[in-house]
């Protein structure tokens, strides 16, 4: 489903399996050394959301190898199958998600970024310009349901479209959605699908760098 151009929503995308895998997979990366934090933002406000980065650690504003703004242990790495992962929704997703000036699989997805959202956490209006490419970011979603706001690239406010993302669920953002402002102005607590075993909500974005080493 195609809700602007670029930014294709698979709902249901990762299904049962994958979604345990992952699921048991941020259960590892949470932990300790350059585990779960909350990030600190330069106006002296802290996130909600509880975070951590594999392959590049994001911090405002930038990436580093290590955890400059945590502990400062080197980031855990980038896991090779979460890279095939994001590689076949955004095949999934066709040829829109593309940027154009971007070849597919020209860079291969290195980074992922993992939120961790407990009762009340939210993520305000925001790009994500960190980033030196314009490859497709991937976004998969686990555990309790949230709204998810998509504006456009010209400003935080509206117009904007809100969408309910749910456990299982992958979007594509690429094309003219990469740099579109977006956030997450609520989870619903208690709505995670009863198998899973998860409260709260997971996001996992996996992205492509564009730095050389
Ligand atoms: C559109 N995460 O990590 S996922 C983020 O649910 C972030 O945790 C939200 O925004 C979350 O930066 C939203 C959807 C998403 C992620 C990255 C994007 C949409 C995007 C990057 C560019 C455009
Ligand atoms: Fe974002």
């Amino acid at each position: 489903v195609e809700i602007a151009p670029g930014a294709v929503h698979l709902p249901g995308w990762l299904g049962r399996e994958r979604s345990a895998d992952l699921l048991a997979a941020c259960r590892a990366w949470a932990l300790p050394p350059a585990g779960l934090r909350t990030v600190l933002m330069p106006n002296g406000g802290r996130m909600s959301v509880e975070q951590v980065s594999l392959g590049w650690h994001w911090y405002p504003y930038g990436y580093a190898r290590t955890v400059v703004d945590g502990d400062g242990a080197p980031v855990k790495p980038f896991p090779a199958w979460l890279g095939a992962w994001a590689g076949q929704a955004v095949a999934d997703a066709g040829p829109g998600a593309e940027a154009a000036a971007h070849a597919p699989a020209a860079l291969p997805f290195d980074i992922a970024l993992v939120n961790f959202y407990g009762p009340g956490a939210r993520m305000g209006m925001h790009r994500d310009s960190d980033e030196r490419v314009p490859a497709p970011v991937v976004s998969f979603s686990l555990g309790d349901t949230c709204l998810f706001r998509f504006g456009t690239p010209e400003g935080r406010g509206r117009p904007w479209q809100d969408i309910e993302l749910r456990s299982g669920d992958a979007f594509v953002f690429g094309g003219p959605s990469r740099l579109a402002y977006h956030g997450v102005p609520r989870t619903r607590p208690g709505s995670a699908p009863a198998g899973l075993g998860l409260s709260g909500r997971l996001n996992v974005t996996v992205r492509v760098s564009g730095f050389s080493a």
